[in-house]
């Protein structure tokens, strides 16, 4: 699998933070949205009020009707955000990147951190695991390849639900039997088009796929391949410090020219280290020069650096009291010393422009500098 993704959703969300902080209420019919005598709509209910038919968005007169018995409760929406945020804490602690949708609700990439389905599954156990017993609420968990097949998985079972959807056959098999609006981006008006030219259900999509491309131009394309469980997007995370990595590429200048360079096969290394607890680029420097040099040298047209699983480390004090020791000098007085070396290799002069080099300003212009420079001179 090329993506790894986790899906989690609170169950009644707003109704069970409310019921977990008055216990007098479990077990009723509770609706959250506006009382009864009240002009307004439903938030979210318990699923005991669901079993009248109760729902979210439904005018609160109707529910009324349907749940006469019911408790009704404006929503505090302070306590469900600062819940929320205790939960993005859990989730955050097993992805690479994590996509909020709602205050309940997101998309985990782990991908990365699990590194397989067996041990992304242990992360889905855990995550209902923590939920329950540091937040005592209930979520529901999907996994799968992709973010809409997580979605599904995660709807699939609940309350407190766990499913997996591993294969893009499976997620096409599941869907075949369900109406095409449970499509992503299959909105009413969509699915009436699709409804008149004899299309109701997922499974028809693909053997009709012309006819839904002509139909629908781009968007057709698109529900093509998702009725086919095709969904290669990405977890997109809300905000860039929920990305727990980091990474700096440079691809180099090269002649249109240089068919040399262009004949050769375009493949991309990947070596990974483990790192103790690391803060400084000297560091981060050295370990990505090690492992630069275990393998074998070829012409580059792209380098990179990437950091993953980055955390705010509690004992940093700690570390920084070793990091003392190990370097005598500043990263700064490191850097200058990388510098130095490569002045000799390179016969370059940038004293004076080290400050702009350490900032990262010069430094694509100083690469590519020492890179010509090699060319004509090599060593
Ligand atoms: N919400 C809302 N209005 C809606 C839908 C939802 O105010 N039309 C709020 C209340 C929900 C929360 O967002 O508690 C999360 O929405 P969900 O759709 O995930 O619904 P629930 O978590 O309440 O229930 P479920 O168990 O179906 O996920
Ligand atoms: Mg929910």
């Amino acid at each position: 699998m090329t993506q790894i993704i986790i899906h989690v959703d609170m169950d009644a969300f707003y109704a069970s933070v409310e019921v977990r902080d008055n216990p007098s209420l479990a077990g009723k019919p509770l609706i959250i949205g506006s009382l009864p005598t009240e002009r307004g709509v439903v938030a979210t209910c318990s699923y005991e009020a669901r079993k009248f038919g109760v729902h979210s968005a439904m005018n609160i007169k109707e529910a009324y009707r349907l749940c006469p018995n019911g408790v009704y409760m404006h929503p505090n929406f302070e306590k469900y955000r600062a819940e929320s945020e205790k939960l993005h804490r859990i989730w955050n602690d097993y992805a690479s990147a994590s996509e909020y949708i709602a205050l309940d609700e997101a998309y985990l990439d782990v991908t990365g951190t699990a590194g397989s389905v067996a041990k992304a599954r242990v992360f889905a156990q855990e995550i209902k695991r923590r939920v329950r017993e540091e937040q005592h609420l209930s979520c529901s968990v999907g996994l799968a390849y992709s973010k809409t097949a997580a979605k599904t998985a995660s709807e699939e079972k609940k309350p407190d639900g766990y499913f997996e959807i591993l294969t893009p056959e499976d997620f096409s098999h599941l869907m075949a039997e369900r109406e095409v609006r449970a499509i992503y981006t299959v909105g009413e008006r969509t699915a009436e088009k699709l409804n008149q030219i004899g299309i109701f259900k997922i499974g028809e999509i693909q053997p009709r796929k012309e006819d839904v491309i002509r139909l629908l131009g781009k968007q057709g394309k698109m529900i093509v391949d998702l009725a086919a469980g095709i969904d290669e997007r990405k977890v997109v995370p809300y905000r860039p410090e929920d990305a727990k990595s980091i990474s700096r590429e440079m691809t180099f200048q090269e002649d249109v020219s240089d068919y040399e360079f262009l004949k050769h096969d375009m493949k991309s290394i990947t070596r990974s280290r483990i790192l103790p607890y690391v803060d400084d680029a000297v560091t981060i420097y050295r370990e990505a020069v090690r492992l630069l040099n275990q393998v074998q040298h070829r012409p580059v047209r792209l380098v990179g650096v990437g950091i993953y699983n980055l955390s705010k480390e509690v004992y940093q004090q700690l570390v920084l009291e070793g990091f003392r020791e190990e370097f005598s000098s500043s990263p700064r007085d490191e850097l200058h010393k990388e510098l130095l070396k490569l002045r000799e290799i390179y016969h370059l002069d940038y004293s004076g422009h080290l400050d702009e080099i350490y900032k990262g300003e010069t430094l694509y212009r100083t690469v590519e500098y020492m890179r010509k420079k090699k060319k004509r001179s090599p060593q």
